[in-house]
């Protein structure tokens, strides 16, 4: 076994009390990572996954929610820490300070660091398509048990942040992870059925207004403004928008693609997708966010959403006229 694995396996079986954190606005991969290592390290122990919001509809068709605390953590309550899919402590939101201050601390995760780093020990892979693949990769190494339920956690995971092995980040590791997620018994019917043909009716209507507002930009850029008054008249919240920056992606032509939702008290959430060849986590940096190659976003604080807009739009521009420079 690898040094890593041994040392991850060494600190699990160490401890008697364990609790496990994602990061804020967690998504499934976010969420089936925690779950995962949940249902694979349990055994005989006091294991405690903490969260920041309540469960959506698909996100309860797949995951228990009774099991899981928001807020209330105690630190001295948890010999061991474990956080999965979060590249810094910022990203832990109210857990950041109680997790930095604890002398036992794992982080798992497919991010390349970017912020204030978390975690004594990290096993830390940014080629990985997401985080359950990693999961997956240190359960096998310990020897869990592997459920069809935990199977089909995780396959959960790697669906979503593939965007269905569409996205960059699929490596002939993820369809490996798949097929062996499937032989142990993965729902992958099911999986699949849930967040692919489960549209809710405010997502439907959200994305009616999303195609209205689409924008091409210098023909390559592909824009869409979120407003909140948007959201109301949908009826949607910010979830129903998680695939647009996807979809604006999949549109012909566009190279660079990025998607402002207007958060409120100034605060504007933006998601970027870039297409082969093009970058899209340098800009989200130079913004004060990061992510990965293909797929990146940031928090910009602007006082309108035009301003927001036009921020973006200056980094997207000065990356895309930096990359014609270099291809010279
Ligand atoms: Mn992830």
């Amino acid at each position: 076994m690898n040094k890593l694995y041994k040392q991850i396996k060494g600190k699990i079986n160490g401890a008697k009390s364990i609790a496990l954190f994602c990061h804020i606005r967690p998504d499934f991969d976010a969420l089936c990572s925690m779950y995962g290592l949940y249902y694979g390290i349990k055994k005989n122990k006091k294991v405690q996954m903490f969260t920041h919001r309540k469960f959506n509809d698909k996100e309860k068709a797949i995951l228990d929610e009774s099991l899981v605390q928001i807020d209330n953590f105690n630190p001295c309550d948890y010999d061991l820490l474990i956080t999965v899919d979060t590249p810094n402590t910022e990203r832990l939101g109210i857990y950041g300070e109680g997790v930095k201050n604890h002398p036992n601390t794992i982080k798992i995760d497919h991010h390349p660091s970017c912020g204030e780093n978390i975690g004594l020990l990290q096993y830390v892979d940014s080629n990985s398509s997401s985080c359950c693949e990693l999961v997956f990769k240190v359960l096998k190494a310990i020897k869990s048990e592997i459920t069809p339920l935990l199977a089909t956690i995780l396959y959960t995971g790697l669906l979503t942040d593939t965007n269905s092995f569409t996205n960059l980040n699929t490596t002939p590791n993820s369809f490996f992870a798949a097929y062996e997620l499937n032989l142990l018994g993965a729902d992958i019917n099911k999986v699949n059925d849930i967040i692919n043909r489960q549209k809710p009716q405010s997502e439907v209507n959200i994305t009616k207004i999303f195609y209205e507002k689409f924008k091409k930009i210098d023909k390559e850029i592909g824009l869409v403004t979120i407003t909140q008054a948007d959201l109301k008249k949908a009826k949607a919240e910010k979830i129903d928008c998680d695939g647009f920056s996807s979809k604006l992606i999949s549109i012909q032509g566009i190279n660079m693609s990025c998607c402002i939702i207007e958060m409120g008290d100034n605060e504007y959430n933006c998601s970027m997708r870039s297409r082969l060849g093009y970058a899209a986590n340098g800009i989200a940096q130079s913004l004060g966010g990061g992510g990965h190659e293909g797929a990146a976003g940031c928090v910009i604080n602007a006082k309108t959403i035009e301003e927001a807009e036009k921020l973006v739009i200056k980094e997207i521009r000065k990356y895309l006229k930096s990359r014609k420079t270099d291809e010279k």
